[in-house]
């Protein structure tokens, strides 16, 4: 009966001209679609490069990059491509690392493996006994696979492999993805389904998903993935799971990702049966020392523990008098003898400092400066608050001068539409890493904080917060697979710029045409400036409403902690709106570096798009284009809501390029943005205009409910809280 049923939906299908295989195959995909090539002017040029693969050696690595290849280069150049372990094919992609070349190879690229690091590839174009080739090497084995994606996404970009001479390595030691899943498979802020890692079947079932992810991972450079969320449950560290957790590090090794846990800093008491977890303790560091060492007898590439400690009611070492050095050493000197590393959270603030939150991490670290351990690195937010839409520069970035700072950036959208609305978040990296800490004068930016160009740090990195769960699509949104994908190639290269992120992974993902890739790329490129301009413009932060961080809630005013209403980050009152970081206030400027301090206390240079993170300003104050701040705020908001109206514009207008499953899901999402644009919209003015007590002005459109209403929405069950 049941057999039956299934038949005639199978037959219904069919007749509709839908296959079960085809069903989301392009949403999975990702960036890795290998489309077969359109051009067929552009198709004979690359297949007169390509007439096959030479393997040179034999691990899984190598096997794995050049599978990869053969069955990239036969999609999207439909032709069969022969794979040999000899150099005997003319015109051949020969792979291998370093020590499997043979000799006459070796020498026409021994200068070019100088330029490079140990997870570095090069690209020539060689010709040896007048024959010509395409080598694609390394020092190791895994810079040949980088150099394969590095080497297949030039065609999948159009781009030419005449006169090849790439050679590349990755700017940072640690790019890697923090996972926030909990051991029930919810995650938190996660809003793409539920976790990936199905801990009831491992270790003995290996989902083909743990492989296609560390594909994708590979493919953009991601070298590390932290399996479980900050907020930790020592049960990780258990053998029932660490059996588990090393067979998910298993499938990630040959493609180059290292696996790391959280650390709960109470597991000694928790698992342990010990009476404390204070980290001058000898019996608690033994513990730790133990741990380390099970940990790595089953996983001898084990990365190492991130920890949240003393944060949002985590135990840490100021549980027991200590501070945060005294808590990451302990940790440190646990793993040290196997290569580890500490990665401790700046994220930390207190209900007992209520002066101003944006302030307490650098309060907390700034003095441990120079006494961590050598395998610590502190782990920073972008800014100082907490992934708002746009926050200036977290401060850190310009006052350790002794100690590695890696970033930490979300790619989950917990505070940014979560995984409904299209925001390309490479954009908003780019502005935080090109800003200019001024720690060692001027040029002294983010980006050459953390990659360690300025301080010479022996372990550089970039963290981000995954948006990956078990949707069919991995991220909620198919557009959000361009900030996994993004984020991926900025931790390789910070200085990337977030255009060309944006022109490779369309192409990537959707398609070459011209007409497309303009169009769609400019959207990609305006969308985080909409919703800055539909959530929060000049500066506003954190208004969201609180708990899921789900939609406007710049009333809420009632939780215990001050820094978790709204009203504390926007304190709008009769004479104004914004938080005064200023001299005069909390005078947080201070936290930066003298040059950047004074252009952020001065109302006259402050830059407009941070005016109210720094200042309190009256509703008559008169902005750049003459504008009150009440006006321009309003307008502000009616910019981001028409700025959704062009995107969906721009987007139904490219429907004869994209396939007709993602076009729609696309469509529907925008559609949901725009509804929710304009409820940011109508909720945040009427709820300010109770302040500033003036009409809007002519073009904000007159808000569709009353201020009651919206703020009698209530989500119970929104996702990822
Ligand atoms: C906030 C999130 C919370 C995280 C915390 C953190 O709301 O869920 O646990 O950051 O980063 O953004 O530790």
């Amino acid at each position: 009966m049941k057999h039956n049923k299934m038949s005639i939906l199978r037959l219904m299908i069919l007749l509709l001209g839908i296959s079960w295989s085809g069903f989301s195959q392009k949403d999975y995909k990702l960036w890795l679609q290998y489309n077969t090539l359109t051009n067929l002017d552009l198709k004979a040029k690359y297949l007169s490069h390509i007439k096959g693969i030479t393997l040179l050696g034999n691990s899984e690595t190598i096997s794995i990059a050049g599978n990869e290849l053969q069955s990239a280069l036969e999609d999207m150049l439909e032709k069969k491509i022969t794979v040999n372990t000899k150099l005997e094919v003319f015109q051949s992609i020969v792979i291998g690392s370093k020590t499997h070349l043979n000799a006459e190879i070796q020498k026409t690229v021994e200068s070019d493996l100088n330029l490079i690091n140990d997870e570095g590839f090069i690209i020539k174009s060689i010709v040896i006994n007048n024959k010509s080739h395409i080598v694609i090497t390394g020092k190791k084995e895994v810079g040949v696979l980088y150099g394969v994606y590095s080497f297949l996404r030039l065609i999948q970009t159009n781009k030419s492999i005449e006169k090849l001479n790439i050679a590349d390595s990755p700017k940072t030691n640690i790019r890697i993805l923090n996972h926030w899943d909990n051991l029930d498979r919810t995650v938190e802020r996660g809003y793409a389904g539920f976790s990936l890692w199905n801990w009831q079947k491992l270790p003995d079932f290996i989902e083909q998903r743990y492989i296609d992810y560390a594909r994708a991972n590979a493919s953009i450079g991601i070298n590390g993935t932290v399996l479980t969320n900050v907020n930790a449950n020592a049960l990780i560290l258990t053998p029932q799971y660490l059996e588990k957790v090393e067979a998910l590090a298993n499938v990630f090794r040959p493609y180059g990702i290292k696996v790391y846990l959280t650390a709960r800093f109470s597991a000694p008491i928790e698992i342990g049966g010990l009476k404390t977890a204070d980290p001058k303790d000898a019996d608690v560091a033994n513990w730790w020392k133990a741990k380390a060492k099970e940990i790595y007898v089953r996983i001898p590439d084990f990365g190492g523990f991130l920890v949240k400690a003393n944060s949002e009611g985590q135990p840490g070492p100021q549980n027991y008098g200590r501070n945060h050095v005294d808590g990451a050493n302990m940790l440190a000197d646990a793993v040290a003898p196997f290569g580890g590393v500490i990665m401790w959270r700046a994220f930390v603030y207190s209900e007992h400092d209520a002066n101003d939150r944006a302030k307490q991490a650098h309060a907390e670290f700034q003095p441990c400066d120079g006494k961590f351990r050598e395998n610590v690195i502190v782990q920073v937010k972008n800014g100082a608050i907490d992934f708002q839409p746009r926050e200036p520069f977290h401060p850190l970035f310009g006052a350790m001068t002794k100690t590695p700072l890696m970033m930490e950036f979300q790619i989950t959208q917990e505070y940014l539409g979560f995984s409904t609305h299209l925001v390309f978040l490479p954009k908003l990296f780019q502005e935080v890493l090109e800003s200019d800490t001024y720690q060692k004068g001027k040029g002294s930016t983010v980006t050459k904080v953390i990659d360690g160009s300025i301080y010479k740090n022996k372990i550089t990195g970039i963290a981000g917060v995954a948006n990956i769960g078990n949707d069919l699509n991995w991220t909620g949104h198919p557009f959000a697979q361009a900030n996994w994908y993004g984020f991926g190639r900025l931790a390789w290269n910070p200085y990337l710029d977030s255009e060309t992120i944006a022109d490779e992974w369309l192409r990537c993902t959707f398609s070459n045409d011209k007409k497309f890739i303009a169009p769609i790329k400019e959207m990609l490129i305006q969308s985080r400036e909409a919703v800055v301009n539909y959530m929060t413009p000049l500066g506003l932060h954190h208004i969201m409403d609180t708990g899921h961080h789900y939609g406007p809630g710049p009333w809420v005013s009632n939780l215990s902690r001050p820094e978790w209403n709204p009203v504390y980050y926007h304190k709008a009152d009769k004479n104004g709106i914004g938080f005064d970081r200023s001299k005069s206030g909390t005078n947080a400027v201070s936290q930066y570096a003298p040059e950047v301090a004074v252009i952020f206390d001065k109302l006259e240079t402050c830059p407009e798009k941070d005016l109210l993170w720094f200042h309190h300003v009256s509703w008559d104050y008169k902005l750049k284009d003459g504008h009150t701040l009440w006006d321009g705020m309003a307008l502000k908001y009616q910019q981001g809501v028409n700025q959704v109206a062009a995107m969906q514009k721009t987007w139904n207008a490219s429907e004869k390029y994209v396939d007709s499953e993602r076009f729609k899901e696309v469509q529907m999402l925008l559609n949901i943005q725009y509804k929710e644009a304009k409820w940011w919209r109508d909720a945040c003015l009427l709820y300010f205009q109770q302040f500033s007590g003036k009409e809007l002005p002519i073009g904000v459109e007159k808000p569709s409910q009353s201020l009651e209403y919206f703020e009698s929405l209530k989500f119970p069950f929104a996702p990822g809280n």
